[in-house]
């Protein structure tokens, strides 16, 4: 088939056919499509309460007739199928609106975090071929209108941009409308749905094509593990753009299942806990350093938390100890979710022994899930031994979009996906995470390339040389520390971090500490590889912070 869109690298994500087979006959991938699915529920659950945010509530049915509406106004627009859209949007109704719409339309959504600035938000749109992009006027302070201008400025395939709110000289959402029967058919279940966004472990981030049916039957299955069904309410406490609370079992689960989706403004418990209290919310993900604060702040609430059964605990390692605070804290079940957007979601299970609830990361989803933990050359190491995981399976990616290099590193010849995590798997086949042979910082869930922020801080005129570390940090986990090397004047801290947050990213990504040196010291004979000197690094920062 030509692909008659303008694009010139096409959206695939291909199993072989002996998997494609097998993954049908086994009832994982059934054809349904994300279109489908929502029309169906729109018509069985029309009067439910699909959806609950700011002053919004939705029905199943209004859902669906927003996204019809919003569809067909993107078409009219001159839109059209298979044409890629950046989505960065928040915790606001609109952002599910929207994204349904795209999915009516066939086009192709590809999910920014409102934390992405212009440096970003660029490298996917231009990696993307995106000709659209979707903002809101402003979420928590910051104005997205002047982030649009710039990308126009910066991508010029970038022709349109909508607005959620004010949308000063662009188009404003609300005011789309076209004619229904311009609306296509349903996609082919196998396609593209989407681009996800990869937490990037060298650096700029990867996108993620994920088809109907691997991402389809990765929810519903998690909806039966999660104990979601049509009576739930489902929280989403952390960026919805997230894979976590967007599919583990997160709100598409939520909206497979007929269930109601809350979205909560902001992850702490002053936004989210009136809102449990007041939409009796049953289920609701986490990652570690918030599942601590929400497990201390309940103890002081006057907010009726009794609604809560399952707590998950996901993004980042929850260690036994923070495990056993959290439980005693919130009283409700925890699960501990390990999972990544390129595919393979481990849970424990709501029956499992306590045990294990708090002291692994769970097992795969899927009896089809293929998890492999190897040594350093490729062989399988003993139960009970630390490996690499590779995994392989009916939701996990086979390939990046356009980035051959990344898909030579990533994936082995036949077809598992490096993780990057080192992991022991027990005889249950639960899974402890035990780090990881990457370079990337876990901040709080959030992932930063280390070589993303040395690339950046390198091209300051008054650093000679910067390696980025992460730090063992008590509240987000891990913190990015950037060791200088600093050139003829050595800058100021704040200056460096000032420079980092003009360069256009994500204020996550600035790093959290800045040590200057006058050297790296390394002991090593010749040269040493970035990852060996981020290493001895950090060796050396900790054991000097344990002799202070
Ligand atoms: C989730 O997805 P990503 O793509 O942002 O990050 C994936 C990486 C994993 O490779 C691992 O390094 C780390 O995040 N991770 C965990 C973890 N969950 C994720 N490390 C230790 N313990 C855990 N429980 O983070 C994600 C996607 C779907 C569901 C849950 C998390």
């Amino acid at each position: 088939m030509t692909d008659a869109s303008p694009h010139t690298v096409p959206l695939r994500q291909t199993w072989p056919d002996d998997f494609v087979a097998r993954y049908r006959a086994a009832g994982h991938w059934r054809g349904e499509t994300f279109p489908g699915f929502l029309r169906t529920r729109a018509r069985d659950c029309a009067d439910a309460v699909a959806v609950v945010g700011g002053d919004t509530r939705w029905t199943y049915a209004q859902l669906w007739a927003q996204a019809e509406r919003i569809a067909a106004g993107l078409l009219a627009q001159g839109l059209a199928p298979g044409d890629r859209v950046v989505v960065q949007l928040g915790n606001i109704p609109e952002f599910i609106a929207v994204v349904c719409a795209l999915f009516r339309a066939q086009l192709v959504p590809v999910y920014a975090l409102p934390a992405h600035r212009l440096t970003e938000v660029a490298h996917f749109a231009r990696k993307s071929e995106a000709s659209a992009y979707v903002c809101a006027e402003r979420y928590e302070t910051f104005d997205y209108r002047t982030l649009a201008r710039d990308l126009q400025a910066d991508v010029p395939a970038m022709h349109h941009v909508f607005v959620v709110g004010d949308a000063a000289e662009f188009v404003s959402i609300d005011t789309l409308d076209g004619p229904r029967d311009a609306l296509p058919g349903d996609p082919d279940p196998q396609s593209v749905a989407f681009l996800q966004i990869s937490g990037g472990s060298t650096g700029l981030s990867k996108l993620i094509p994920r088809t109907h049916d691997d991402y389809i039957y990765s929810f519903r299955a998690s909806n039966d593990l999660c104990g979601i069904d049509a009576d739930s309410v489902y929280m989403v406490a952390l960026p919805a753009a997230h894979n976590f609370p967007m599919s583990s079992p997160g709100f598409f689960g939520a909206l497979y299942a007929g269930a109601r989706v809350v979205l909560s403004p902001g992850p702490g418990p002053d936004a989210a806990f009136p809102l449990i209290a007041r939409e009796r919310v049953t289920c609701v993900g986490l990652v570690p350093p918030l599942a601590l604060l929400w497990a201390d702040a309940a103890g002081k609430t006057t907010h009726d938390l009794s609604s809560l059964q399952v707590l998950q605990v996901g993004g980042a390692k929850l260690v036994p100890e923070a495990a056993r605070r959290v439980v005693a804290g919130l009283g409700c079940r925890l699960q501990q979710v390990f999972g990544m957007a390129e595919g393979l979601v481990n849970y424990t299970r709501l029956d499992d022994a306590d045990d294990l609830v708090l002291t692994t990361q769970g097992r795969p989803i899927s009896a089809d899930d293929e998890v492999l933990v190897v040594d350093d050359h490729g062989a399988p190491v003993a139960d009970g031994e630390v490996g690499h995981l590779l995994a392989r399976g009916p939701y996990t990616i086979r390939g990046y979009h356009n980035d051959d290099a990344a898909n030579a590193r990533s994936f082995t010849d036949d077809g598992f996906y490096r993780t990057g995590d080192m992991v022991q798997r027990l005889s249950s086949g639960h899974l402890v995470v035990q780090g990881r042979a990457t370079d990337h910082i876990n901040r709080a869930g959030e992932k930063i390339s280390a070589e993303e922020i040395e690339d950046h801080l390198l091209a300051h005129p008054q650093v000679f040389d910067v390696a980025v570390v992460s730090i063992p940090d008590e509240f987000l986990g891990e913190r990015s520390c950037a060791f200088v090397i600093p050139g003829d004047e050595k800058p100021r801290p704040a200056e460096l971090k000032a420079w980092v947050r003009g360069r256009g990213l994500a204020a996550f990504k600035v790093p959290d500490q800045i040590v200057f040196v006058d050297a790296f010291g390394t002991t090593a004979v010749g040269k040493i590889s970035r990852r060996e000197l981020r290493a001895q690094l950090r060796a050396r920062f900790l054991a000097e912070r344990q002799a202070e």
